[in-house]
């Protein structure tokens, strides 16, 4: 006969209980551990400026302060050599929020979106919200008229997200007719500024920052899903609008001017030159300083809004699990070789702030030294995240640098500009490797270039008809030529934009 329980041994007895309360742990623990699976993969919050080059407290700019983003780099890693594919907004973002170069996009000029040339690609955001993310966007993340475009979606991408919110603020809706520009009436491609009398929360910025509260505030009440939020600022982009107490932080009498530019521009190849402006050209000293002083405090007003974001990140309790990348579509110039904006190949032009904070990944306060690109973003996000990415991703996986940002990468990066018009157009390529950039025109036929930033960072002395440096520019011609092609489709050739595809109508808020 069976002995009951109670005639268990005290000792027995509670081994049994004990052993099966273990095995309702163990079984609780799986189950726990299922459902912490599904939802510990990490939140990614993806933060962009506009027109931002280097100008920062963390990139050793000596005035320009970014308390907030030098506090961003100070949890993960700061790479000091990022690079776009294309220095102007809509082929960068569209190369970036693809994962492949330009070439592979078609998508070479503002205005238009890859669903025009390679409609089936799955973007980055998209991929995110097929495995499950809750993607949302605020703000420029594909390309915006600025600021005709402030308020409507731009030329953005529906499939995307599944939430874009679009504020415009003062300096859209109220203040444009006080906007000082180089060009009376025209903000977006030229020199424009103004010292605005409204506070940070009227501004289209800081209304972004606000929606970015309330979004990762419904995202931490409902923890169901982890989030996809990407939050596009639109400054320092012209016009350089911010309130006027961030103008008092940079007075215009300290502003930095670039010397020496009739004998630098002496050995650079004409196309490198093209993007200038006229009316740039005859600025006086004075207007120089202004737009530096304007262009820095729009930094400075980005960073604060970008730190309400970061606040709210850690109000929440979401810092912990939340993948934080913040970046710029493309560098700027502020007079270097007499240039200014964007469309050079010019480390001032093509060069990137690019931090990345990974929770269990990233180590506080790491600087990844070796040559990277926007288009490393898609693989580097989805690979962390276990997002399936398309096989034909053209960008490398960024992890292992993230992990141990001594490693070498690929070590080169590779952007491209487009030169002439529609009918006849040529293009610049070059090729930054971590000690050397070299660039060609048109395959060399309208000009090469090759500087060596471990002696000259700012690109003064164009070494590439030097008879000492002859063997260097044919290894890195070989180089920069197999990289130019591998940034191809497989078809061999560039996509071509479709008409009767998705073609966005914007129209003025
Ligand atoms: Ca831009
Ligand atoms: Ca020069």
């Amino acid at each position: 006969m069976k002995r009951f329980p109670h005639s268990v041994p005290r000792s027995k007895r509670s081994f049994r209980s004990l052993l099966a309360a273990s095995v309702a742990a163990v079984l609780i623990a799986a189950l726990a551990g299922a459902a912490a699976a599904a939802e510990s993969r990490p939140n990614v919050l993806f933060i962009m400026a506009d027109d931002l080059n280097n100008s920062m407290g963390c990139y050793d700019h000596a005035l320009v302060k970014t308390p907030n983003l030098d506090r961003l780099a100070q949890r993960g890693v700061r790479f000091t050599q990022a690079y776009c594919q294309f220095p102007l907004c809509g082929p960068s973002r569209n190369s970036m929020l693809t994962g492949l170069y330009p070439n592979s996009t078609g998508i070479l000029s503002n205005g238009q979106i890859f669903r025009q040339t390679i409609p089936r690609h799955k973007s980055l955001p998209q991929a995110f919200r097929l495995a499950g993310y809750f993607a949302g966007r605020i703000g420029k993340l594909y390309h915006y008229g600025v600021p005709r475009s402030i308020g409507t979606n731009g030329h953005d991408d529906p499939g995307s997200w599944e939430l874009e919110l679009n504020p415009a603020g003062c300096d859209r809706l109220i203040e444009e007719p006080d906007i000082f520009s180089l060009r009376p009436g025209q903000f977006g491609g030229t020199l424009s500024w103004h010292a605005s009398p409204r506070g940070d929360l009227l501004h289209t910025d800081g209304l972004l920052a606000s929606d970015a509260e309330w979004v990762l505030d419904r995202c931490a009440r409902r923890n169901d899903r982890p989030f996809f939020l990407a939050v596009g600022f639109y400054r320092p982009h012209t016009p350089y609008v911010s309130p006027k107490k961030y103008f008092e932080g940079y007075p215009k009498e300290r502003m930095p001017l670039v010397q020496g530019v009739k004998e630098d521009q002496r050995d650079v190849p004409a196309p490198a030159l093209a993007s200038r402006h006229v009316e740039q050209d005859r600025m006086t000293d004075d207007l120089r300083r202004q737009a530096i002083q304007a262009y820095f405090a729009s930094i400075t007003f980005m960073d604060a809004q970008v730190g309400r974001v970061l606040d709210a990140l850690d109000r929440l309790g979401l810092a912990d699990n939340t993948i934080v990348v913040f970046t710029s579509d493309h560098g700027y110039h502020l007079g270097e070789h007499g240039l200014w904006q964007k469309m050079s190949l010019f480390e001032e032009s093509a060069r990137v702030p690019l931090i990345v904070v990974a929770p269990g990944v990233t180590k506080p306060g790491g600087v990844a030294r070796t040559p990277v690109g926007l288009v490393d973003l898609y693989p580097t996000l989805a690979g962390l995240c276990g997002v399936d990415a398309p096989d034909n991703l053209q960008g490398q996986n960024l992890a292992p640098i993230l992990a141990d940002p001594s490693l070498p990468g690929r070590g080169w990066a590779l952007s491209q500009v487009t030169r002439g018009g529609a009918k006849k157009t040529t293009f610049g390529f070059t090729l930054r490797t971590s000690r050397w950039r070299y660039t060609e025109w048109d395959e060399g036929r309208r000009g090469r270039e090759l500087y060596d930033h471990q002696n000259d960072p700012r690109e003064q002395t164009n070494l590439a008809d030097e008879p000492a440096h002859a063997d260097r520019v044919a290894a890195l011609s070989t180089q920069l030529r197999a990289a130019a092609a591998s940034t191809l489709p497989d078809s061999g050739t560039i996509p071509s934009v479709r008409p009767g595809l998705w073609l966005p109508n914007l129209t003025n808020p």
